[in-house]
Formats: C-alpha cells, sequence, structure tokens
C-alpha cells in the first residue's frame, strides 16, 4: 500500500482565492486511480490557505477566526468532494475524511481510516482546521502523512508538488538551484514563505524525514507530470528519494 499526497499548489493557483485547477487534477487523479492500493491526502492551496492567512488562523479563539474557521472548513469539503468525485468517476469508490472529526482527546484518532481501506475504497484525508479549548488550529496535510506513515506501515510515501524535488534552495526563485536526486544530510535553504500558513515546503521537507525515518521509502515528484511516479525505482526517475 502507498501513501500519496497531492499538494495544493498543484491543485489551485495559491494566489488566487479557490482558483483551482481542474484539468491539471483531473490528470493526476486519473493517473493514481491506476494504483492497487493507497491512502490519499490533500493540501489546501487557496482553498484553505488564503482565508486563513487574511483572518490570522491558526490562533486564539475571536469572533473573526471563528467566522474564518467556518468558510475554510466548508471551502476545504468542497476542494475534497472534487477529488473523491474524481476518483468516484475513475471507478474507484473514495470516501472523504476531515480530521476535525477524528480530533478527540487532543490527539487524532485514524482508525477509520482502515475501516474505510478495509471496505476497498480510497480514504481521501485531508489538511483542515480543528478546534482545540483555547485556539482554532490548522492540521496540515503533511503532517498527516507523517501519521499514516508511522500507523499504517506503508510501501511508500509519496509526495505530489509543483516543483522537481527538494532544491539546494527555492527553484522559483533561483535558476540555478541544484535538484538533491537522494536526500541524505545536505543544507537546504527554503526562503520566506508566503501564501502558507502550514510551513510550507519546510514543514514538507520535515515530514518527509519523518516519513523515511518510520522505515517507509519516501519521494517528493513534480506532479506535472504524474507519470514520473511510474519511474520510481528507476533510473529515468527525477525527483528526489529520502
Ligand atoms: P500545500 O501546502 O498547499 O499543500 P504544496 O504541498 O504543493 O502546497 P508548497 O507548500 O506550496 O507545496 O511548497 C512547494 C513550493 O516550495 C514550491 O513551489 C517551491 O517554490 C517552494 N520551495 C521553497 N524552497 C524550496 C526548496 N529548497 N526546494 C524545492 N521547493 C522549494
Ligand atoms: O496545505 C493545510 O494543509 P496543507 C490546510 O497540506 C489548510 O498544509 C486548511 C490551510
Amino acid at each position: 500500500m502507498d501513501i500519496i499526497k497531492i499538494g495544493g499548489s498543484l491543485l489551485t493557483d495559491k494566489t488566487i482565492y479557490r482558483k483551482f485547477y481542474q484539468k491539471k487534477t483531473s490528470k493526476i487523479v486519473q493517473k493514481l486511480s491506476g494504483i492497487e492500493k493507497f491512502i490519499l491526502v490533500h493540501g489546501g492551496g487557496s482553498f484553505g490557505h488564503y482565508i486563513s492567512k487574511k483572518y490570522g488562523l491558526p490562533g486564539d479563539i475571536t469572533e473573526e477566526r471563528i467566522k474564518a474557521a467556518s468558510i475554510v472548513k466548508y471551502d476545504m469539503a468542497d476542494l475534497n468532494q472534487r477529488i473523491v468525485k474524481m476518483l468516484n468517476l475513475a471507478g474507484r469508490p473514495a470516501m472523504g475524511i476531515s480530521p476535525f472529526f477524528l480530533d478527540k482527546n487532543n490527539s487524532f484518532s485514524y482508525g477509520i481510516v482502515k475501516k474505510v481501506l478495509d471496505y476497498g475504497m480510497i480514504p481521501v484525508l485531508y489538511g483542515d482546521v480543528y478546534l482545540r479549548k483555547d485556539s482554532i488550529r490548522i492540521l496540515s496535510g503533511d503532517h498527516i502523512m507523517s501519521s499514516m506513515a508511522q500507523l499504517m506501515k506503508p510501501k511508500r510515501a509519496i509526495f505530489l508538488t509543483d516543483v522537481d524535488g527538494v532544491f539546494d534552495r527555492d527553484p522559483k526563485k533561483y535558476r540555478d538551484a541544484a535538484l538533491l536526486k537522494k536526500y541524505s544530510t545536505e543544507s537546504v535553504d527554503f526562503g520566506m514563505i508566503s501564501n502558507d500558513v502550514t510551513g510550507g515546503m519546510e514543514l514538507k521537507f520535515r515530514s518527509m524525514v519523518n516519513c523515511r525515518n518510520f522505515g517507509v521509502k519516501t519521494y517528493l515528484i513534480n506532479g506535472n507530470f504524474p507519470e514520473r511516479i511510474e519511474y520510481i525505482g528507476k533510473k529515468e526517475f527525477v525527483g528526489t528519494e529520502f
């Protein structure tokens, strides 16, 4: 079994509120639908990060943040259902699962994911808001990936985003940035984070290291070329292996 995350930068234009990349998402989902057994996780893109950033989520409880949390919760469910629908249309019954409802006694309880898998369905988890005693918080899809790596013991953890892999510095800002084909201990620069409230590539990077430390082979691949998933383990592979 694999665990796969589609990054919000592939699903949406992160600079424009709720701008969904229908065609690109459909191409990725189509490719993934050929994989035998997997748990899908997706990020927020401009369905999650835009309003969160504008109204200061995560943070202490205020009237403004409560309103924002309700909007973000709705928008993320909307994004999730678009992906679930695409999987269903591709002949793979899928079930959207928000971590909002899995937060019990200050930790997330993921038992339902196993149940959905046992029914032969694809669990589709996603980054979302959740409520703690004194604050409104956001759980990142990258964090869910490391929890899945720990709990479900998958064969592979595959992270899809909009660049070719981990570079020594942000490839969108530096044209001479070098792709790290196999990450060991090299130092990596992540620069300033914009349009993202959960930590951008730096959090993803830490989650990927965690997945690897849980004994799961972990890869970062450019989802604009979903066929690259097939090249994992082959010499044609383009991406970063952890
Ligand atoms: P989301 O968090 O919405 O799910 P995502 O998972 O697709 O989105 P981002 O958090 O947007 O991913 O991170 C991807 C971005 O990280 C790339 O577009 C790239 O510009 C940026 N980045 C910064 N530093 C690096 C680096 N050293 N190597 C690779 N990408 C980097
Ligand atoms: O994009 C965050 O998930 P991520 C989701 O995987 C929200 O970090 C609600 C911003």
